[in-house]
Protein backbone atom coordinates (compact mmCIF):
# COMPACT_ATOMS: atom_id res chain seq x y z
CA UNK A 1 0.00 0.00 0.00
CA UNK A 2 1.16 3.15 -0.79
CA UNK A 3 1.09 6.70 0.99
CA UNK A 4 0.74 10.01 -1.21
CA UNK A 5 1.67 12.96 0.66
CA UNK A 6 1.40 16.43 -2.09
CA UNK A 7 3.74 18.91 -0.78
CA UNK A 8 4.17 22.48 -2.11
CA UNK A 9 7.44 24.13 -1.44
CA UNK A 10 6.19 28.03 -1.31
CA UNK A 11 9.39 29.54 -1.81
CA UNK A 12 8.96 33.22 -1.09
CA UNK A 13 10.58 36.26 -2.72
CA UNK A 14 12.24 38.80 -0.87
CA UNK A 15 10.66 40.64 2.25
CA UNK A 16 11.71 44.09 2.88
CA UNK A 17 11.48 45.96 6.24
CA UNK A 18 8.77 47.98 5.04
CA UNK A 19 6.67 44.95 4.80
CA UNK A 20 4.49 44.41 7.21
CA UNK A 21 2.82 41.59 8.54
CA UNK A 22 -0.31 42.24 6.88
CA UNK A 23 1.30 41.88 3.44
CA UNK A 24 3.75 39.22 3.93
CA UNK A 25 0.16 36.79 4.80
CA UNK A 26 -1.65 38.09 1.74
CA UNK A 27 1.36 36.45 0.29
CA UNK A 28 1.36 33.19 2.46
CA UNK A 29 -2.57 32.50 1.72
CA UNK A 30 -1.97 33.58 -2.02
CA UNK A 31 0.36 30.64 -1.62
CA UNK A 32 -1.80 28.45 0.00
CA UNK A 33 -4.92 29.22 -2.54
CA UNK A 34 -2.26 27.90 -5.01
CA UNK A 35 -1.25 25.25 -3.18
CA UNK A 36 -5.25 24.19 -3.09
CA UNK A 37 -5.33 24.50 -7.10
CA UNK A 38 -2.34 22.38 -7.57
CA UNK A 39 -3.60 19.45 -4.78
CA UNK A 40 -1.66 20.28 -2.12
CA UNK A 41 -2.36 18.41 1.00
CA UNK A 42 0.65 20.59 2.95
CA UNK A 43 2.43 23.80 2.72
CA UNK A 44 5.82 24.79 3.66
CA UNK A 45 6.92 27.93 3.87
CA UNK A 46 10.44 29.58 5.00
CA UNK A 47 12.87 30.37 7.95
CA UNK A 48 11.59 33.51 9.23
CA UNK A 49 8.73 33.76 6.74
CA UNK A 50 6.84 36.86 8.68
CA UNK A 51 9.69 39.51 8.20
CA UNK A 52 12.88 40.26 6.50
CA UNK A 53 15.78 38.36 7.97
CA UNK A 54 16.75 40.90 10.65
CA UNK A 55 19.52 39.24 11.71
CA UNK A 56 21.54 41.30 8.77
CA UNK A 57 21.31 44.29 11.35
CA UNK A 58 22.84 44.84 14.69
CA UNK A 59 20.22 46.48 16.99
CA UNK A 60 20.67 47.36 20.82
CA UNK A 61 17.32 48.85 21.74
CA UNK A 62 15.52 45.65 22.42
CA UNK A 63 11.75 46.87 21.76
CA UNK A 64 13.34 47.31 17.88
CA UNK A 65 14.58 43.48 18.05
CA UNK A 66 11.04 42.33 19.10
CA UNK A 67 9.10 43.90 16.71
CA UNK A 68 10.54 40.87 15.07
CA UNK A 69 9.21 38.38 16.79
CA UNK A 70 5.94 36.65 17.72
CA UNK A 71 4.69 36.46 20.58
CA UNK A 72 1.75 34.32 20.14
CA UNK A 73 0.85 31.80 17.55
CA UNK A 74 -1.49 32.18 15.72
CA UNK A 75 -1.95 36.15 16.69
CA UNK A 76 -4.25 38.74 15.12
CA UNK A 77 -2.15 38.84 11.89
CA UNK A 78 -1.52 35.46 11.03
CA UNK A 79 -4.77 34.28 12.25
CA UNK A 80 -5.52 34.83 8.58
CA UNK A 81 -3.38 32.15 7.42
CA UNK A 82 -4.60 29.85 9.99
CA UNK A 83 -8.78 30.22 8.82
CA UNK A 84 -7.34 29.86 5.59
CA UNK A 85 -5.55 26.79 5.63
CA UNK A 86 -8.45 25.62 7.98
CA UNK A 87 -11.02 26.48 5.33
CA UNK A 88 -9.28 24.64 2.43
CA UNK A 89 -8.03 21.81 4.04
CA UNK A 90 -4.22 22.41 4.13
CA UNK A 91 -1.50 22.17 6.24
CA UNK A 92 1.54 24.03 6.41
CA UNK A 93 4.63 24.70 8.04
CA UNK A 94 5.70 27.94 9.38
CA UNK A 95 9.15 29.19 10.58
CA UNK A 96 9.04 32.88 12.65
CA UNK A 97 10.96 34.03 15.25
CA UNK A 98 9.46 32.88 18.94
CA UNK A 99 9.48 35.03 21.75
CA UNK A 100 8.32 32.64 24.43
CA UNK A 101 7.95 32.93 28.47
CA UNK A 102 9.32 29.74 30.07
CA UNK A 103 9.56 28.98 33.69
CA UNK A 104 9.25 32.84 34.04
CA UNK A 105 11.82 33.69 31.94
CA UNK A 106 11.59 34.94 28.45
CA UNK A 107 13.80 33.13 25.66
CA UNK A 108 13.55 33.87 21.82
CA UNK A 109 14.18 31.38 19.44
CA UNK A 110 14.50 30.80 15.61
CA UNK A 111 11.25 28.32 15.24
CA UNK A 112 8.81 27.01 12.20
CA UNK A 113 5.78 24.50 13.56
CA UNK A 114 3.63 22.09 11.76
CA UNK A 115 0.14 22.66 11.55
CA UNK A 116 -2.48 20.19 10.26
CA UNK A 117 -5.62 20.64 8.48
CA UNK A 118 -7.58 21.07 11.11
CA UNK A 119 -5.79 24.12 12.33
CA UNK A 120 -4.02 22.60 15.24
CA UNK A 121 -0.21 23.14 15.64
CA UNK A 122 1.00 19.20 15.85
CA UNK A 123 4.43 20.04 15.48
CA UNK A 124 7.16 22.47 16.91
CA UNK A 125 11.07 22.78 16.28
CA UNK A 126 13.24 25.27 17.45
CA UNK A 127 16.87 25.72 15.38
CA UNK A 128 19.84 24.15 17.07
CA UNK A 129 22.61 24.98 14.37
CA UNK A 130 22.55 29.24 14.97
CA UNK A 131 25.35 30.43 12.40
CA UNK A 132 27.12 33.54 12.57
CA UNK A 133 28.25 35.43 15.43
CA UNK A 134 26.83 37.45 18.67
CA UNK A 135 28.78 40.76 18.39
CA UNK A 136 28.99 43.72 16.30
CA UNK A 137 31.43 43.05 13.24
CA UNK A 138 31.24 46.21 11.17
CA UNK A 139 33.96 44.59 8.86
CA UNK A 140 31.24 42.38 7.43
CA UNK A 141 29.39 43.98 4.81
CA UNK A 142 26.56 42.89 6.75
CA UNK A 143 25.65 41.02 10.11
CA UNK A 144 24.41 37.59 10.63
CA UNK A 145 23.79 37.89 14.50
CA UNK A 146 21.56 34.94 15.05
CA UNK A 147 23.62 33.98 18.03
CA UNK A 148 22.94 37.19 19.52
CA UNK A 149 19.03 37.12 18.79
CA UNK A 150 18.56 33.84 19.42
CA UNK A 151 19.04 31.14 21.96
CA UNK A 152 19.78 27.68 20.55
CA UNK A 153 16.93 25.53 20.48
CA UNK A 154 15.88 23.20 23.46
CA UNK A 155 13.67 20.87 22.01
CA UNK A 156 15.70 18.36 19.59
CA UNK A 157 14.69 17.01 16.29
CA UNK A 158 11.92 15.68 17.11
CA UNK A 159 9.73 13.65 14.76
CA UNK A 160 6.00 14.09 14.62
CA UNK A 161 2.94 11.79 13.29
CA UNK A 162 0.93 13.70 10.90
CA UNK A 163 -0.20 14.27 7.10
CA UNK A 164 -0.45 10.17 7.78
CA UNK A 165 3.73 9.68 8.03
CA UNK A 166 6.35 10.70 9.77
CA UNK A 167 7.72 14.22 9.94
CA UNK A 168 10.25 16.22 10.85
CA UNK A 169 11.54 19.82 10.58
CA UNK A 170 14.65 22.01 10.64
CA UNK A 171 16.19 25.22 10.12
CA UNK A 172 18.12 26.41 7.59
CA UNK A 173 22.22 26.15 8.72
CA UNK A 174 20.96 22.65 10.31
CA UNK A 175 20.46 21.58 7.00
CA UNK A 176 24.66 21.23 6.51
CA UNK A 177 24.77 19.24 8.87
CA UNK A 178 24.18 15.19 8.88
CA UNK A 179 23.57 14.98 12.41
CA UNK A 180 20.34 17.05 12.28
CA UNK A 181 19.35 14.42 9.08
CA UNK A 182 20.17 11.20 11.14
CA UNK A 183 19.04 11.97 14.36
CA UNK A 184 15.53 12.11 13.17
CA UNK A 185 16.54 8.94 10.17
CA UNK A 186 16.60 7.34 13.88
CA UNK A 187 13.66 8.04 14.64
CA UNK A 188 12.27 6.93 11.20
CA UNK A 189 11.59 10.27 9.68
CA UNK A 190 9.54 10.08 6.24
CA UNK A 191 9.87 13.61 5.45
CA UNK A 192 12.09 16.91 6.70
CA UNK A 193 10.45 20.31 5.80
CA UNK A 194 13.53 22.87 5.73
CA UNK A 195 13.33 26.40 5.45
CA UNK A 196 16.13 29.10 4.46
CA UNK A 197 17.47 32.70 4.40
CA UNK A 198 21.02 31.84 2.77
CA UNK A 199 23.07 34.55 1.70
CA UNK A 200 25.11 34.05 -1.61
CA UNK A 201 27.89 35.86 -0.32
CA UNK A 202 29.87 33.92 3.46
CA UNK A 203 31.65 36.78 4.82
CA UNK A 204 34.67 34.48 6.88
CA UNK A 205 34.77 31.93 3.76
CA UNK A 206 34.32 34.15 0.42
CA UNK A 207 36.00 31.38 -1.15
CA UNK A 208 32.54 29.56 -0.29
CA UNK A 209 30.71 32.16 -2.58
CA UNK A 210 30.34 29.97 -5.72
CA UNK A 211 29.23 27.35 -3.99
CA UNK A 212 26.42 28.36 -2.41
CA UNK A 213 24.02 26.45 -4.71
CA UNK A 214 25.73 23.23 -4.81
CA UNK A 215 26.85 23.27 -1.08
CA UNK A 216 22.84 23.88 -0.52
CA UNK A 217 21.88 20.55 -3.13
CA UNK A 218 24.76 18.01 -2.02
CA UNK A 219 23.50 18.60 2.03
CA UNK A 220 19.63 17.84 1.62
CA UNK A 221 20.28 15.34 -1.22
CA UNK A 222 22.86 13.46 1.49
CA UNK A 223 20.39 14.24 4.37
CA UNK A 224 18.02 12.76 2.19
CA UNK A 225 19.37 9.60 0.71
CA UNK A 226 21.22 8.69 3.70
CA UNK A 227 18.62 8.42 5.48
CA UNK A 228 15.84 6.89 3.57
CA UNK A 229 13.35 10.31 3.74
CA UNK A 230 12.23 13.67 1.55
CA UNK A 231 13.62 16.79 2.06
CA UNK A 232 11.48 19.78 1.25
CA UNK A 233 13.72 22.57 1.34
CA UNK A 234 12.32 26.14 1.03
CA UNK A 235 13.88 29.51 0.06
CA UNK A 236 13.55 32.95 0.99
CA UNK A 237 15.25 33.75 -1.62
CA UNK A 238 16.37 37.18 -3.81
CA UNK A 239 18.01 40.68 -3.23
CA UNK A 240 16.25 41.16 0.61
CA UNK A 241 17.53 44.89 1.65
CA UNK A 242 20.42 45.02 -1.32
CA UNK A 243 21.26 41.76 -0.12
CA UNK A 244 21.42 38.45 -2.67
CA UNK A 245 19.96 35.89 -1.11
CA UNK A 246 19.81 31.79 -2.77
CA UNK A 247 16.56 30.61 -3.99
CA UNK A 248 16.68 27.36 -5.45
CA UNK A 249 14.21 25.54 -3.35
CA UNK A 250 13.88 21.85 -4.17
CA UNK A 251 11.83 19.00 -3.17
CA UNK A 252 14.11 15.97 -2.78
CA UNK A 253 13.31 12.24 -3.04
CA UNK A 254 14.61 9.55 -0.23
CA UNK A 255 16.91 8.13 -3.48
CA UNK A 256 18.59 11.51 -3.18
CA UNK A 257 17.12 12.68 -6.75
CA UNK A 258 16.18 16.53 -6.76
CA UNK A 259 11.98 15.61 -8.21
CA UNK A 260 11.34 19.39 -8.33
CA UNK A 261 12.78 22.61 -8.22
CA UNK A 262 11.74 26.48 -8.55
CA UNK A 263 12.52 28.09 -11.35
CA UNK A 264 13.06 32.18 -10.15
CA UNK A 265 13.76 33.94 -7.20
CA UNK A 266 9.97 34.96 -6.23
CA UNK A 267 7.22 33.64 -4.98
CA UNK A 268 6.95 30.24 -6.56
CA UNK A 269 4.97 27.12 -5.84
CA UNK A 270 6.84 24.17 -6.28
CA UNK A 271 4.65 20.56 -6.24
CA UNK A 272 5.50 17.35 -6.06
CA UNK A 273 2.87 14.34 -5.06
CA UNK A 274 5.49 12.17 -2.48
CA UNK A 275 4.93 8.76 -1.83
CA UNK A 276 5.97 8.48 1.75
CA UNK A 277 6.75 4.75 1.69
CA UNK A 278 9.55 5.35 -0.87
CA UNK A 279 12.62 5.79 1.86
CA UNK A 280 11.09 2.04 2.83
CA UNK A 281 13.47 0.12 0.43
CA UNK A 282 17.08 2.34 1.70
CA UNK A 283 15.48 2.17 5.22
CA UNK A 284 15.25 -1.80 4.88
CA UNK A 285 18.62 -2.26 2.70
CA UNK A 286 21.88 -0.13 2.41
CA UNK A 287 20.84 2.22 4.90
CA UNK A 288 19.09 -0.79 7.56
CA UNK A 289 20.20 1.15 11.07
CA UNK A 290 20.18 -1.97 13.47
CA UNK A 291 21.85 -4.30 10.33
CA UNK A 292 24.93 -1.75 9.28
CA UNK A 293 25.39 0.69 11.96
CA UNK A 294 27.49 -0.19 14.72
CA UNK A 295 27.97 2.95 17.12
CA UNK A 296 29.89 0.41 19.29
CA UNK A 297 32.89 0.09 16.41
CA UNK A 298 32.60 4.17 16.19
CA UNK A 299 33.64 4.75 19.57
CA UNK A 300 36.08 1.76 19.83
CA UNK A 301 38.24 3.41 16.39
CA UNK A 302 38.06 6.91 17.97
CA UNK A 303 39.07 5.94 21.39
CA UNK A 304 41.87 4.24 19.83
CA UNK A 305 43.19 6.64 17.08
CA UNK A 306 42.45 9.41 19.71
CA UNK A 307 40.13 11.49 16.82
CA UNK A 308 38.57 13.20 19.40
CA UNK A 309 41.28 15.30 20.38
CA UNK A 310 41.36 18.65 18.46
N1 LIG B 1 19.83 31.44 8.15
C1 LIG B 1 20.92 30.65 8.10
O1 LIG B 1 21.07 29.74 8.89
N2 LIG B 1 21.81 30.94 7.14
C2 LIG B 1 23.07 30.28 7.03
C3 LIG B 1 24.09 31.22 6.48
C4 LIG B 1 25.43 30.72 6.71
S1 LIG B 1 26.59 31.75 5.99
C5 LIG B 1 26.61 31.16 4.38
C6 LIG B 1 23.02 29.03 6.15
O2 LIG B 1 23.59 28.02 6.54
O3 LIG B 1 22.50 29.07 5.05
Amino acid sequence: MTRFLTVGAAQMGPIQRSHSRREVVERLVAHLREGKRMGCDLVVFPELTLTTFFPRWYMTDQAEIDAFFEAEMPSNETAPLFNEAKRLGLGFCLGYAELARENGRVRRFNTSIIVERDGQVVGKYRKVHLPGHAEHEPQRPFQHLEKRYFEVGNLGFPVFKAFGGNIGMCICNDRRWPETYRVMGLQNVEMVLLGYNTPIHNAPAPDHDEHTWFHNQLSMQAGAYQNGTWVVGVAKGGTEEGIPSLADSMIVAPSGKVVARAGGDGDELVVHRCDLDAGQSYKRSTFNFAVHRQPDQYRMIVERKGAMDP
